[in-house]
């Protein structure tokens, strides 16, 4: 198969990419990326060279340059991780994300329908079913939960939903959508909560914990969403919405704290800060459907796994040290100045 993964420069799309090529060298997968502040390069340096991957520097809006991309490589499969993918910049400038996580993903999905009804795979996110309250810990997302949007940013990923499932219904194009609760992993951009805290504990400085931090996320090491989203590819039923999460829900104090532990920081790095607008108070994911169907399990268990990951900032310093070091200073400014 020919795949095109876009946003493969970023966070997930890069570990799916890692994956892939692991799991099926009879592939050629093509990354498709703007390269934004989101997207880096270095994170692929590794595979530039093999022989079944290629790399394209291009934006998921820019039609006639995805329509000449089908053209050449002939794609089996697409699959869209291409986003704006920070809430708090939704906040700050939503129009952005309306652009690129909806206007994109409809440009994507034309080019599928012009080159042979392409088999589509849209990587989305539990955040479209808005939030669930804290005194309720018996409710969980499943794939019937109304789309329920909070944010500039969910609001577009569930725009992007709707014109995929229109896309099934009206054009009969092959269409599956993923919608994963918080990943955390390598390769994660330090305006995420996890890798922030693991950069600023780092440098000894001030955590910030947006009000009391009471708000759960529930986590999933982001190689087990990657296995997810290859065996919805290979054997999801087509047209349906699989939930992707691993039961393992989280105070944002309580990781921070835990963070801080870790790093062997005192606590009292802990800001809080003011909170961010209509934030969220619970993601938790009912992953029932995609274990029962395709036999699905998240593998890594959270311990382990933000062990692996502080680990790995540990040992790639450069990586992220680059990041923090430029425009990132003035997003960090102007997010955290004066909260
Ligand atoms: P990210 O911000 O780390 O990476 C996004 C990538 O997309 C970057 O490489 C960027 O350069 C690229 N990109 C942005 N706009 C583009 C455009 N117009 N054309 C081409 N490329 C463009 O994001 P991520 O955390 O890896 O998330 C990937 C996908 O997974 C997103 O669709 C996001 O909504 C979804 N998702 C993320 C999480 C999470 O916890 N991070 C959870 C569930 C779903
Ligand atoms: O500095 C911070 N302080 C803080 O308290 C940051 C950056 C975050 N937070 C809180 C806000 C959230 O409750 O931590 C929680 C996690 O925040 P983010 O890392 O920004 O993730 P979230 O808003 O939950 O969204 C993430 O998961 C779903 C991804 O960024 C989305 O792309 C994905 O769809």
């Amino acid at each position: 198969m020919t795949i095109i993964v876009t946003g493969g420069a970023g966070f997930i799309g890069s570990n799916f990419i890692f994956h892939m090529l692991a799991e099926h060298p009879e592939d050629r997968i093509i990354c498709l990326d703007k390269l934004t502040y989101a997207g880096n390069l270095s994170t692929l340096k590794d595979i530039m060279d093999k022989p079944n991957f290629r790399f394209v520097k291009l934006d998921i809006c820019d039609r006639e340059g995805v329509y000449q991309l089908f053209e050449e490589e002939k794609p089996d499969a697409v699959v869209n991780f291409a986003a704006e993918s920070h809430v708090d910049r939704s906040i700050e400038n939503p129009s952005i994300f309306l652009q690129t996580n909806i206007i994109g993903t409809s440009v994507l999905m034309d080019a599928c329908r012009a080159f042979g009804n392409v088999r589509y795979h849209q990587v989305s996110t539990d955040e479209v079913y808005g939030d669930l309250p804290l005194d309720r810990p018996d409710l969980f997302f499943t794939e019937e939960t109304p789309i329920h949007t909070s944010s500039p940013y969910s609001s577009s990923k569930a725009g992007a939903d709707l014109l995929v499932l229109a896309y099934l219904r009206t054009y009969g194009l092959p269409v599956t959508i993923s919608r994963c609760s918080n990943n955390y992993g390598p390769y994660h951009f330090p305006e995420k909560l996890i890798p922030l805290m693991i950069a600023n504990c780092l440098n000894d400085k001030p955590l910030p914990v947006y009000g009391e931090g009471k708000n759960v996320r529930d986590w999933l090491y982001v190689e087990d969403h990657c296995k997810a989203i290859d065996l919805i590819l290979h054997k999801g039923r087509i047209g349906e919405v699989y939930n992707v999460g691993g039961h393992n829900e989280m105070a944002n104090i309580d990781i921070v704290k835990l963070i801080c532990h870790e790093l062997h920081k005192p606590e009292s790095l802990i800001t809080h800060v003011t909170d961010r607008k209509g934030h969220d108070m619970r993601y938790a994911i009912d992953p029932t459907k995609i274990h029962s169907e395709l036999g699905w399990l998240p593998e890594t268990k959270f311990e382990d796994g933000i062990k692996k990951t502080i680990r790995w900032y540990l040992d790639n310093k450069p990586w992220w040290e680059e990041i923090i070091s430029g425009e990132y200073q003035n997003y960090y400014e102007r997010m955290y100045g004066n909260r």
